[in-house]
């Protein structure tokens, strides 16, 4: 295999190891990457050969910063919404195939790890973080939702720690994923490579659940400092509320300087992109994994048609002046039916899962 393919896999042992190789986009995520992935674990379910699964990214920087939304922000523009859409069609049906596959499988969460990364990373069995590890749900910021089944995860973190990652984007450190659960372990970043070698070495042909939880209980370390717990009460109390607009309210009269800057950075997000969030983190407590998946297939149909995505990849990462202009640019603009459009059934019909 060539070593400049942007996704790459071996068989070492009893342990299938894939790399994430575009390091000059952060790892993000194409179209052929997706459907690799895809492909690969269809393959291994049925393989007795492989018995784990290990995901990494080529680098130094990151594990996987996404979709690669620069591709498909030009793809958008130049061929419209359907061709964008093609993307979540294979995307999301691959984080449902990893949700349900059957045997272990480790993500090496090495660095920065947001949007698309986390759904190839966080529906799997084991997640290890590093004192490198950046983790986030950054979409508001790009006018998009929390998409990869962040539907099902988020609602299920500890009371309203979901609703505030996915409305504000905050970011993690690895001590923080152990903390919410998103990683099941911490390990240095310098005994990645250590850990690497000896799941290659290790017999995995009886229970390898265990034998794998046996192998990273070996190489957990002191996660650090968690940044979460102090604020938990202060999460509780704001985002831990009905409505936006309550929640808003609340950090408007949070008495420490925390609300206000809550306040001014939810300013700055697309104010369509935390209305439907909210309303989807709520339902999305009482769906499957597969029918969220398909919730969000119709969101992300209604995000492609719509205006505030392009415009946010534009300010975040194209022009990079991180001054998006929104529209509409206020909350209290937002119409209710407008947001219930969002959620309404395709005509086409809901995303087909395996
Ligand atoms: C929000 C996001 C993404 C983001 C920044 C945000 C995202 C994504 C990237 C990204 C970063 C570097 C690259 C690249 C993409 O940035 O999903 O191709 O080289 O993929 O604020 O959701």
């Amino acid at each position: 295999m060539s070593d400049e393919a942007e996704i790459k896999r071996e068989v070492r042992g009893q342990l299938a190891i894939v790399t994430l190789n575009r390091p000059q986009a952060m790892n993000a995520l194409t179209l052929e990457m997706c459907i690799a992935i895809d492909r690969w674990l269809v393959e291994w379910t049925a393989d007795p050969a492989v018995q784990a699964v290990l995901i990494k990214g080529a680098g130094e920087r990151a594990f996987c910063a996404g979709g690669d939304i620069r591709q498909m922000r030009e793809v958008l523009t130049n061929q419209g919404p359907a061709a964008a859409i093609a993307f979540y069609g294979h995307e999301y049906p691959m984080n449902a195939r990893l949700h349900h596959f059957p045997k272990p499988y480790v993500a090496l969460l090495d660095g920065v790890t947001m949007g698309g990364g986390v759904g190839i990373s966080v529906h799997g069995s084991h997640r290890v973080a590093t004192e490198r590890t950046l983790m986030a749900m950054p979409e508001t910021a790009i006018g998009l939702f929390p998409d990869v089944g962040a539907t099902y995860v988020l609602p299920r973190l500890p009371g309203a720690l979901g609703m505030y990652l996915g409305l504000t984007g905050a970011r993690l450190n690895g001590a923080d994923c152990l903390w919410a659960g998103l990683a099941t372990h911490v390990v240095p970043s310098g005994a990645l490579a250590e850990l690497e070698r000896t799941l290659a070495a290790t017999d995995l042909g009886g229970d390898a659940k265990l034998a794998v939880d046996g192998v990273l209980a070996g190489f957990a370390a002191d996660p650090g400092l968690a940044s979460l717990p102090a604020l938990q009460a202060r999460i509780e109390a704001c985002y831990g509320r009905s409505s936006l607009a309550e929640v808003m309210a609340a950090l408007a009269a949070e008495p420490s300087g925390w609300g206000a800057e809550q306040l001014s950075l939810l300013g700055r997000r697309s104010p369509t992109s935390l209305a439907v969030t909210f309303r989807q983190l709520q339902a999305g407590r009482r769906l499957s994994f597969d029918d969220a998946m398909r919730l969000e297939y119709r969101l992300v149909q209604r995000f492609m048609a719509g205006h505030d995505f392009a415009e946010g990849v534009r300010a975040v990462l194209i022009d990079k002046d991180h001054r998006p202009a929104w529209r509409p640019d206020r909350l209290d603009e937002i119409k209710d039916a407008d947001i219930d459009a969002y959620f309404a059934p395709l005509s086409s019909g809901d995303l087909p899962l395996p």
